[in-house]
């Protein structure tokens, strides 16, 4: 229980981050946490792999990859403890295989979208909008990057030591020079934290007013996620539950103590319509939004088995 609480805490905090690194974090906890569960019953074995799931669970709400992951890799059918122990340590490692693999198509697919010349403009830290992007480098195609800064937690800074690894020029904006920018860009390319039944993405606060700029400028808006960030329960009618951190990562409370009229808000993820995103580079194909109700049904609600 000491790792998963380590690793939970890692999450809550964001030293662990990233949709996709949460995902697999939280697949390896339970992974790890099966194998070393010593029970006197299956009753106690099933009740304490759902407390840690649920408390996994719970250390974020927006990012679908973190239920999704913590679903799949803790399915088991068995009665018999070991049998169920070894399901789900095969399903996590099932899980955590299929993720690598996935950035890596998503970098092949996407990559084959980026020309030439291409001016990309990216938001916060995403590893499936760096893999097409650094694919497309390393095939030797000549691009340039720019990447916002992302206030409040300046992801953005993340980003830029990354391409700069690979020797991509690359430009650092503040979040508001965007729309200045968005005459110089080619195309945006951003990651994912979920996608929701109707198509529309929710990801890091500042998204929407990328792709509200880009189509404006008429600029091709195109989002990098895998399958597991597509949301089950929003075909039931749930909604994405927006997160709002602590209001110290905008500003230092004693700073503004004196301001009895000011309260600070700081969401963490906003939502972009699907009319405004050209395509989904998946690591099952480029799919429209409109596509993303099938993805749920076919490639993860029978695989959840519970929406
Ligand atoms: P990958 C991040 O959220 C960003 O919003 C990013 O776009 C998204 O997760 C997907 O990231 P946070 O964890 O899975 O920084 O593509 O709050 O790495």
């Amino acid at each position: 229980m000491q790792k998963v609480q380590e690793t939970a805490e890692k999450i809550r905090t964001m030293e662990i981050r990233g949709a996709g690194r949460i995902a697999k974090a939280a697949a390896e906890a339970i992974r790890d946490y099966a194998a070393g569960l010593d029970v006197a019953s299956m009753e106690e074995f099933s009740a304490r792999i759902k407390e840690v799931s649920n408390y996994l669970i719970s250390t974020r709400p927006t990012a679908v990859s973190l239920p999704n992951a913590v679903k799949l890799s803790s399915k088991y059918s068995s009665a018999n403890v070991e049998e169920a122990r070894q399901e789900i340590i095969k399903n996590a490692n099932l899980f955590i295989e299929r993720a690598d693999r996935a950035l890596e198509k998503i970098g092949k697919i996407g990559s084959r979208r980026i020309r030439d010349g291409d001016v990309i403009m990216t938001h916060c830290n995403s590893h499936a909008a760096l893999s097409i992007i650094t694919t497309a480098f390393e095939a030797g195609k000549d691009i340039s990057v720019i990447a916002t800064e992302s206030r409040p937690r300046r992801q953005g800074l993340l980003t830029i030591r990354h391409l700069n690894g690979f020797g991509i020029p690359t430009t650092l904006i503040v979040d508001s020079a965007v729309r200045y920018y968005m005459k110089d860009v080619d195309k945006v390319i951003v990651g994912a934290d979920a996608i929701a039944a109707n198509g529309a993405l929710v990801n890091k606060i500042g998204t929407s007013q990328l792709a509200l700029a880009a189509h404006e400028a008429r600029k091709s808006f195109m989002v990098a996620a895998e399958t597991f960030k597509f949301s089950p329960s929003t075909i039931v009618g749930n909604p994405i539950e927006i997160e709002e951190r602590a209001s110290d990562e905008i500003v230092d409370p004693a700073l503004i103590s004196d301001l009895a009229h000011v309260q600070v808000r700081n969401p963490a993820f906003d939502f972009t319509p699907a009319e405004y995103i050209d395509m989904i580079v998946t690591d099952i194909g480029i799919i429209p939004p409109a596509m993303a109700y099938t993805v749920i049904k076919e490639h993860l609600g029978w695989e959840l088995g519970e929406i």
